[in-house]
């Protein structure tokens, strides 16, 4: 892992030409407190009320997108990832409301902009924590951009947004992704590491560490992976919500939508 002391930004009513530039250089750019501590309070209790739904009902996908389940420190059922949450509960719907998610649409770097409530994933919640029991516990090397390659569409810009709920620091494992490389090539985006099955720390990944309230974007195109905490229990958890930011034609995703090929592969990745 590299040591990279990089800038926490704050948001205000605009984005600045310094956050735009970091951004463009490394692919990524942190803000601290975008959510209040009442608000990340809020969204954990709606998140819990849809997971108390969702065991209830055994509700398999939503939208053709699997949920996947797995088990606390406690040993009670969890929600370990969600799908569309903000179409289950109206906190989250509210949420995804906040006009500052425009001020964010610039990165795009292409016409227009909106938030893919519907689209996609929709509204994902990853919730890691690190037990025997539990089926989340990292996440192997990616990019969120081939998706759109499995569902056989071009790949179109796409920022993934992302809204932090714990504390995370390196020992609880967490996002670790390699700066710039949104500007690799299209054979680097597909072939520059095996999908979901590598979870090898890269010399060149940095850390994100995140208090609870904090925002990240990330490029669709750069590569990232979940590490596992190295503490174990209740005290690993890490709830993080992501939502992508889209333009080009509107493609909302149903009840009757197919699952995606990477999603049903990526079920055996745990
Ligand atoms: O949990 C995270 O921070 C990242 C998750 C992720 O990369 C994804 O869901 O595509
Ligand atoms: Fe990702």
């Amino acid at each position: 892992m590299r040591e990279f002391n990089y800038p926490i930004f704050t948001l205000g009513d605009k984005l600045t030409p310094e956050q735009i530039s970091f951004f463009e250089e490394y692919g990524f750019v942190h803000f601290r407190n975008f959510v209040s501590p009442e608000g990340v309070s809020q969204i954990i209790k709606a998140m819990e009320a849809v997971q108390e739904k969702w065991v209830a009902e055994n509700v398999e996908k939503v939208n053709g997108v699997p949920i996947k389940y797995g088990f606390d420190a406690d040993g009670s059922k969890i929600v370990q990832r969600y799908a569309f949450a903000s179409q289950h509960h109206p906190i989250l719907h509210e949420f995804l409301l906040d006009k500052r998610f425009e001020l964010l649409f610039p990165l795009l770097k292409a016409e227009g902009g909106r938030v893919g409530e519907n689209e996609k994933d929709g509204l994902v919640i990853n919730h890691y924590v690190n037990t025997d029991k539990s089926e989340f516990t990292q996440m192997g090397w990616h990019t969120d951009a081939p998706r759109d390659i499995f569902l056989g569409k071009k790949i179109g810009p796409m920022l993934n947004v992302g809204v932090h709920l714990d504390t995370c620091t390196p020992e609880k494992g967490g996002l670790r992704l390699i700066p710039c490389t949104h500007k690799q090539s299209l054979l680097g985006l597909i072939f520059r590491k095996k999908y979901f099955v590598d979870n090898t720390p890269d010399p060149n990944e940095i850390a994100l560490s995140s208090q609870p309230g904090d925002l990240t974007v990330h490029d669709g195109r750069l590569w990232h992976r979940v590490a596992q905490a190295s503490i174990k229990g209740a005290e690993s958890r890490r709830r993080v919500m992501y939502v992508p930011i889209i333009n080009g034609e509107y493609a909302p995703k149903n009840e009757k939508s197919p699952t995606p090929f990477y999603q049903r592969f990526m079920k055996i990745v745990k």
